[in-house]
């Protein structure tokens, strides 16, 4: 970065820089900044993927102007202790966990180890506190202008039809995505404590009724099926109680185990990505309100239609380290 521009950064995090300068010209590829390292940046600097590329793309905003646009979603305080973590990570120092040490935080037992290791997913019991998740729920209902207690306002339109919620920053939600027992169980699964939280959304599934009916999402994977394959761990949590047939989320428990010979298997030509879902029948994962179900990226999953009288109401959370081995290839 030259002095000029390094006198124009307000943040003063040069990577920001590089990968505005990269977006502007539409450099897609890994090219210029590998994707862990863009990954890092946008969770370091508490945003969220897609918001970034659609404001980029939009409207094409100066240098200062992003960075503007930034500062101003990041007015709940954007300590320079943080920024400085970030810095120090995207410089490749070791840096710790983002909320301190992690000693005295329980974590997941050897059952719940085994668990991981045998199926691919373990629930968090209690990983944020019942009054949390539930503050974090009713920012859910304010922010879509619902109330937990009347059913006719969960199908008012405001979203179209759609489980996500986009409430990214609410300081409640915000509390629950770094609840020291949700980052100790991200360490403990990664073996390592440089982690950083990706932005994610929030989602509201109410019962199915005439007019609204479930609109997935069904079973998938989200990354690429090339290999090698690596870990990634992907998180849900459940911000009310949540029964089975409440829309919970569901995978094919183990599957992280047999992806490989799964796909020897199949014929040449057979899409693997509509075979699962074609073919596998997926167990609904039942919990309470503040547990944290984790899963391997490796099993397919999805969500599930609400039978139940209740909205399940979430937050999708999922921590990563600074780097990680990822396959670039997308199949
Ligand atoms: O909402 C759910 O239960 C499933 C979430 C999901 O499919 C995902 O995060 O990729």
């Amino acid at each position: 970065m030259s002095t000029t521009q390094e006198s124009r950064t307000t943040l003063r995090i040069d990577a920001l820089y590089t990968f505005w300068h990269l977006m502007r010209h539409e450099t897609s590829s890994s090219e210029g900044m590998p994707w862990d390292l863009k990954s890092t940046l946008l969770a370091g600097l508490g945003l969220n993927h897609l918001e970034v590329l659609r404001y980029l793309k939009t409207h094409r905003p100066s240098f200062e102007a992003f960075e503007a646009w930034i500062a101003a979603l990041r007015d709940d305080g954007f300590a320079e202790s943080e920024r400085e973590r970030l810095r120090r990570a995207l410089a490749g120092h070791a840096v710790g966990s983002p909320i301190g040490a992690l000693d005295t935080v329980e974590g997941l037992g050897e059952a719940e180890l085994a668990q991981w290791d045998e199926e691919g997913y373990v629930i968090v019991r209690q990983a944020v506190r019942t009054e949390d998740a539930e503050a974090a729920e009713l920012a859910i209902y304010e922010h879509l202008g619902m109330s937990r207690d009347d059913p006719e306002s969960w199908y008012s339109k405001t979203l179209g039809h759609t489980i996500w919620v986009p409430l990214l920053r609410h300081p409640a939600l915000v509390a629950t995505r770094f609840a020291p027992r949700v980052v100790k169980a991200f360490a403990q699964l990664w073996g390592r404590e440089d982690l950083w939280a990706t932005v994610d959304q929030a989602g509201l599934n109410p019962p199915e009724r005439p007019g609204w009916l479930f609109p997935g999402p069904k079973l998938h994977w989200d990354c690429t099926l090339a290999r090698p394959h690596h870990l990634e761990i992907q998180g849900i949590l459940y911000l009310a109680e949540t029964e089975e047939a409440q829309g919970a989320f569901c995978c094919v428990p183990g599957f992280h185990k047999r992806l490989n010979p799964w796909l020897d298997s199949l014929p040449e030509g057979v899409d693997p990505r509509a075979e699962a879902l074609r073919t596998m029948t997926a167990k609904p994962i039942a919990a309470g309100r503040g547990d944290l179900v984790l899963w391997h990226q490796s099993l397919p999953h999805g969500s599930s239609p609400n039978r139940a009288s209740r909205p399940r109401v979430v937050q999708y959370v999922s921590m990563r380290p600074t780097r990680w081995d990822y396959n670039p290839e997308w199949i």
